[in-house]
């Protein structure tokens, strides 16, 4: 659960159902909220936010209590904002009446019955995605105790696509340390020509990331119920990030287009253990982890506040309008890829967390050691 507003006085995540004794570092979690700022393309803001984090409840002495964990980020632009969105009553100064097409603004008016689209485009912020971040690690935390490691990169932005090989569990600071989060260096240069032409066209450009995770063994999710799939409860977990429109597991778009024969993952013996040669479902079959690795793409959307505006419709005056213009980024895939690991952490480690249990940490991992050590005597296991 988080709340917050993109200028109010800060996100608060609360994160339930980690287990006693998990070690946290306050440091981890701010470094990958410095992660989550950084990527070529994006606004003045990510200069201005220091997210800061203010533990709250839920951790003593560097471990997990059991009980929900609470984790304050300040925002660093609140004293700007502290009259516009006081919490104390008081009239709005500038009202926004010209809704943005393709961001929550009309919708959100229209449902909540607001004037003002700052009611909706406060929360509607990929600001919010900072708190989410916070809860991730913690989620990354979690799996890391039984060997598991979500990663991410991106795979185009704009027309421009990367074309090399996906990075591996131990490749994320060489994939950090690229300006647009891409593991081929060729393909780079070229996204960040393309992020530059944009912003001088006062546009804006989306791309593709992928999120992969490692280690994960056969027997997440079920085939039971629709919402107990491993591939739906990741799909919805990226769908949910703001602006992504599109959400692949493994080779879905592409084996559409391919006979049966080519689109699946034989089952080989290898040494005697069971193998796979390829791995077009994702890592997932029939809503289970089937061993391989995870990986699911997000398609993200432009972002819609464009500083050569679009038309709309001034709510107020019902004339023809140009969208507001709101100081943004030009491009955040690199920092979507990053939050696209946040949800798909979140996501293993309920997962996790339902199938293995445990109220303390120690309980959790030999949970999950004795259920490995069962399907490794299966055949070919
Ligand atoms: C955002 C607009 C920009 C982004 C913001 C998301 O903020 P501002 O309007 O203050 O310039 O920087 O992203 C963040 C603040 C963040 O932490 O990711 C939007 O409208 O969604």
């Amino acid at each position: 659960m988080t709340a917050g507003e993109s200028h109010g006085p800060g996100l608060v995540t609360i994160v339930e159902g980690l287990p006693r004794g998990l070690l946290v570092s306050p440091d981890r979690i701010t470094d990958e909220l410095a992660r989550r700022r950084m990527g070529y393309g994006r606004g003045k803001r990510m200069a201005i936010e220091q997210d800061q984090i203010e533990i709250l409840g839920g951790i003593r002495h560097g471990e997990t209590l059991g009980s929900p964990v609470a984790v304050l980020i300040r925002n660093t632009e609140w004293p700007r904002w502290s009259e516009e969105m006081s919490p104390e009553p008081a009239a709005a100064k500038k009202v926004v009446t010209r809704p943005r097409p393709g961001h929550a603004d009309l919708a959100g008016m229209l449902k909540y019955g607001t004037d003002d689209a700052r009611d909706i485009l406060e929360r509607a912020s990929a600001r919010e995605t900072a708190a989410r971040t916070v809860a991730g690690v913690l989620a990354k935390t979690l799996l890391e105790t039984v060997d598991v490691s979500v990663i991410s990169h991106v795979i185009s932005i704009g027309p421009v696509v990367s074309e090399g090989m996906p990075p591996g569990p131990s490749d994320q600071e060489q994939v950090d340390a690229s300006p647009v989060r891409c593991f081929d260096h060729t393909a780079e240069a070229a996204m960040v020509d393309a992020i530059e032409d944009a912003k001088a066209q006062r546009d804006t450009l989306g791309g593709i990331f992928e999120v992969l995770g490692f280690g994960v063994p056969p027997g997440i999710g079920s085939h039971v119920h629709y919402d107990r799939k491993l591939d739906a409860l990741l799909a919805a977990a990226v769908m949910s990030i703001p602006a992504i429109k599109g959400v692949e597991i493994g080779d879905g778009f592409e084996v559409a287009t391919l006979p049966g024969s080519k689109s699946h993952d034989e089952i080989i013996l290898d040494d005697g253990l069971l193998a796979r040669p390829t791995n077009r479902a994702g890592g997932s079959e029939g809503g289970i982890s089937n061993g391989e690795t995870i990986r699911v793409r997000g398609a993200m959307k432009p972002i819609s506040t464009l500083m050569r505006p679009l038309r709309t419709v001034d709510m107020t005056t019902g004339e023809a309008a140009e969208a507001v213009r709101e100081r943004s980024d030009v491009c955040a895939v690199p920092a979507a890829a990053v939050v696209g690991e946040q949800m798909v952490a979140l996501v293993l480690g309920a997962e996790f967390q339902r199938k293995f249990g445990g109220d303390n940490v120690e309980e959790f991992v030999a949970a999950v050691d004795r259920y490995k050590s069962g399907i490794s005597g299966r055949p070919g296991r």
